[in-house]
């Protein structure tokens, strides 16, 4: 008698909708609140090892110097130069080689040494230190209807950092990031403070861009600016063999500025499946629009997380980000927004494991065919691999005359590698292995590796990708006589 009503009371709970969409509402926001997005622990200790942004290579390091002030600089690179100690250079630290710090030397963080000099709006240029980031830049040229020529997809660098590996990013129009300083101060390895544009006759500039922090500290930019004008997003499908003839087509009309492409790693459509993303004129400016926050990293994570997996996941999550492309089609942006991505969903802190990048340049035109080699190459379903990639994307990087160190010796795009693989000495070799035939592969179509990453690579593969090496290190001996500038990069290649 008394348990009739309640079973009827518990089928109509289960009947009512309301009750049902509320459960499942509840259960997806608290799986999605519980998605860690926990920041990769690196960076400087004293007690412990100094790592950077991938925490391969530890090192103990003598101190750190927050800098402050350019005498108190000076001093410290004066006196480490009478007496033979080591200085490395810290920006962010993402670079992954060990670029930022060395045995025993004192590191400079140059997070501290940020302020925003001068910015003149009629000229549209900036003058700032260099421990600033490019988040800091934005924000201060932003309410001036201004924005950056050059930068990468994240604005999360410093500016010192991506001078000093000479980056590259999504505009297409304005060249090598070099190209963009008017003018910079250094702090020679002989303690000499010195003021240098391009016309200078002993080439400064020529070994700081692309330099690593081996030849000095650059201590503030004067940059040049352009407008912050207002795009519309054009996104399209693509076989990767239809690229090269997009893009030539894209670079000889006017109308676009930006660009940037997406390559499939998922088994069904492995390198043959692309999407390009297209950020067209519009012909409007922008002063009022506010800089976009990072959104949606746990959605994001989610996502990739769900990549990370392979075989038939990687295929959901390429579907899934054809149709996330697919719906910003038609969508307006400001270049300062279009060059702020987001970079928390990345996060990734698996015990055990490590997510690196890899960059590799190839030129425009033999894009078609370098990708049918590495079809061959690489196995397309990844699933039961330990070497595992999660993400290509292109860029195009053009010709650069401004850097020895250069990467872009005509004009290339950039393929951008996402790679994930385990910690112990075999799997390690493995990966390296791997990597060594993939920049062999590059290597034979005219095309090299990007630098600020981990040194996978032979000496012999770094010589042949950059040619000038030679004269890079004479100029460093001349330059350094006594190897004030030093860094696990440098011990390695030269
Ligand atoms: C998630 C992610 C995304 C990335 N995306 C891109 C991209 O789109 N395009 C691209 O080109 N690269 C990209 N990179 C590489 C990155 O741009 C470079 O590692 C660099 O720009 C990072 O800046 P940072 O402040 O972390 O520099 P750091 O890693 O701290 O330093 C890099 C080098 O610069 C030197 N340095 C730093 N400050 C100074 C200074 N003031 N004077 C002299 N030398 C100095 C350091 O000694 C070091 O050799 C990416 C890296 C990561 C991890």
């Amino acid at each position: 008698m008394e348990t009739s009503p309640r079973r009827n009371n518990k089928q109509s709970i289960h009947k009512n909708p309301w009750f049902l969409g509320t459960v499942v509402c509840i259960f997806v926001v608290s799986v999605l609140l519980n998605i860690p997005i926990e920041k990769r622990r690196y960076g400087f200790t004293q007690s412990k090892l100094t790592t950077d942004y991938t925490g391969l290579l530890p090192e103990r390091i003598d101190r750190i110097v927050k800098v402050g002030g350019r005498s108190e600089l000076q001093k410290i690179v004066n006196e480490a130069n009478e007496k033979r100690q080591h200085i490395s250079i810290a920006g962010l630290q993402h670079s992954q080689g060990g670029h930022t710090y060395y045995k025993e030397s004192i590191v400079l963080d140059m997070k501290t040494f940020n302020k925003i000099l001068e910015i003149d709006k009629q000229q549209k240029i900036i003058k700032v230190e260099t421990g600033a980031t490019w988040e800091d830049v934005q924000e201060a040229i932003q309410p001036y209807g201004l924005a950056l020529k050059v930068t990468q997809s994240q604005s999360i660098f410093t500016i010192g950092g991506s001078l000093s590996v000479n980056a590259h990013g999504r505009d297409i129009r304005f060249g090598p990031m070099a190209g963009t300083v008017r003018e910079m101060t250094i702090l020679t390895p002989t303690g000499e403070m010195k003021t240098v544009t391009k016309n200078d006759s002993e080439e400064w500039m020529k070994y700081i861009f692309g330099g690593y922090g081996l030849f000095g500290v650059i201590l503030d930019v004067t940059l040049e600016l352009t407008e912050n004008d207002v795009y519309t997003i054009h996104t399209e499908e693509l076989k990767t063999s239809e690229y090269e003839d997009y893009f030539s087509n894209l670079l000889s009309n006017d109308n676009t500025s930006m660009h940037y492409a997406r390559v499939s790693v998922a088994p069904n459509s492995f390198l043959n499946e692309m999407y390009v993303i297209d950020y067209k004129n519009t012909g409007k400016k922008d002063h009022q629009t506010q800089l976009k926050k990072e959104r949606g990293a746990r959605i994001g994570k989610l996502a990739l997380d769900i990549g990370r997996q392979g075989g038939g996941l990687e295929n959901l999550f390429w579907e899934n980000q054809k149709l996330l492309i697919k719906s910003l089609d038609g969508d307006e942006i400001t270049r300062n927004n279009a060059m702020r991505g987001n970079s928390a969903f990345m996060e990734f802190t698996k015990p055990g494991r490590v997510e690196v990048l890899q960059e590799f340049f190839v030129p425009v035109e033999k894009f078609e065919e370098y990708i049918r080699d590495l079809k061959r190459f690489l196995p397309s379903n990844d699933k039961n691999d330990d070497f595992k990639i999660h993400n290509i994307t292109v860029r195009y990087a053009a010709k650069d005359d401004y850097s020895y160190l250069n990467y872009a010796k005509e004009d290339m795009f950039g393929l951008v590698i996402l790679i994930q693989h385990g910690l112990k000495e075999e799997e390690i070799n493995n990966a390296k292995a791997i990597i060594q035939g993939w920049t062999d592969l590059t290597l034979k179509h005219g095309g090299g590796y990007y630098l600020p990453y981990y040194h996978y690579q032979t000496k012999e593969q770094f010589r042949k990708t950059y040619p000038s090496w030679e004269r890079f290190h004479e100029e460093k001996l001349k330059r350094d006589p006594n190897g004030v500038f030093k860094n696990i990069f440098y011990d390695y290649y030269f």
